[in-house]
């Protein structure tokens, strides 16, 4: 799943025209380098970012749903938790609903079921610009599988089925980096849901942090981190760096392609 995150331009002149067509030409490259979704988001969720007006998401991510649903044969993935930005996302092309507040936002459980299409329920402790203040656990795992029993409850008791159900621990979202990479070693347990596991972890704090990376300098710690949430589940990435991270997962897979004997 290749990110596409639409934040305006601060350096054109022309107003939105050329953040979108940067935006379009990203999402061309990254199908050709063969990501199978376009993750297309307008409010950052980013450790200290601020909410954005229902007006200014709408006005990012519309046209891109619109782009990349009429050029391109992907699943396209609507990262909101607005339940009017699901509503026109969907209408105008989206396939997956993917939201870091779980569907809890006013409205977003009801519309989110008459869609019916896939929503990923993305876990977070507390919100976005103040997430990383001080978030505490019992048990990291055991307080995400709680969470994530209570939204699947709930968004049955909605009548979306089980079956169109993606759960994310939401890596970096209100976790420390103890709680992030004790979560990375134990991602198996989320097996037991039986239900596809959405991993982002790419260039995130949790890499920096531990190697001392600005953002650009991430690439191979992201990788690693990714291959590791293959091995223990994860079905989907979401990631900046596609074509690095599918030449990863085709040499991951040719280890059991190969059989000589
Ligand atoms: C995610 C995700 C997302 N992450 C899903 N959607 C972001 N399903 C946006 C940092 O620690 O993991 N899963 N939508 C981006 N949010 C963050 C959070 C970016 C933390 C960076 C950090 O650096």
């Amino acid at each position: 799943m290749g990110i596409l995150n639409v934040t305006p331009d601060s350096f054109s002149d022309g107003g939105h025209h050329n953040s979108f067509e940067r935006a379009c030409r990203h999402a061309d490259l990254m199908v050709s380098q063969g990501a199978s979704f376009i993750d297309i988001g307008g409010e950052s969720t980013r450790p200290g970012a601020a909410g954005v007006t229902l007006e200014q998401e709408l006005e990012r991510v519309i046209p891109l749903v619109e782009y990349v649903s009429a050029n391109h044969d992907v699943w396209i993935s609507i990262d909101t938790s607005k339940a009017q930005v699901m509503q026109e996302a969907v209408e105008s092309g989206a396939h997956l609903i993917n939201d870091v507040r779980a569907l809890q936002e006013p409205d977003a459980l009801s519309v989110a079921a008459k869609l019916n299409v896939p929503v990923c329920l993305m876990h977070m402790q507390g919100q976005p610009r103040t997430m990383q203040q001080s978030p505490v656990y019992g048990d990291i795992v055991e307080d995400i599988v709680q969470f994530f029993n209570m939204r699947i409850n709930a968004c049955e008791a909605q009548g979306i089925d089980r079956s169109q159900i993606l759960l994310d621990p939401g890596f970096g979202f209100g976790k420390t980096l103890a709680h992030n990479y004790e979560l990375l070693n134990r991602l198996a347990e989320f097996n037991r849901f039986e239900l596809p596991l959405l991993i982002g972890l790419s260039r995130k704090s949790m890499i920096g942090q531990l190697l001392q990376a600005d953002v650009d300098e991430r690439l191979a710690g992201s990788l690693a981190a990714a291959m590791l949430s293959v091995q223990k589940g994860a079905h989907i990435l979401r990631v900046h760096d596609v074509k690095e991270t599918v030449d990863m997962i085709e040499v991951m897979h040719a280890t059991t392609h190969f059989k000589t004997l």
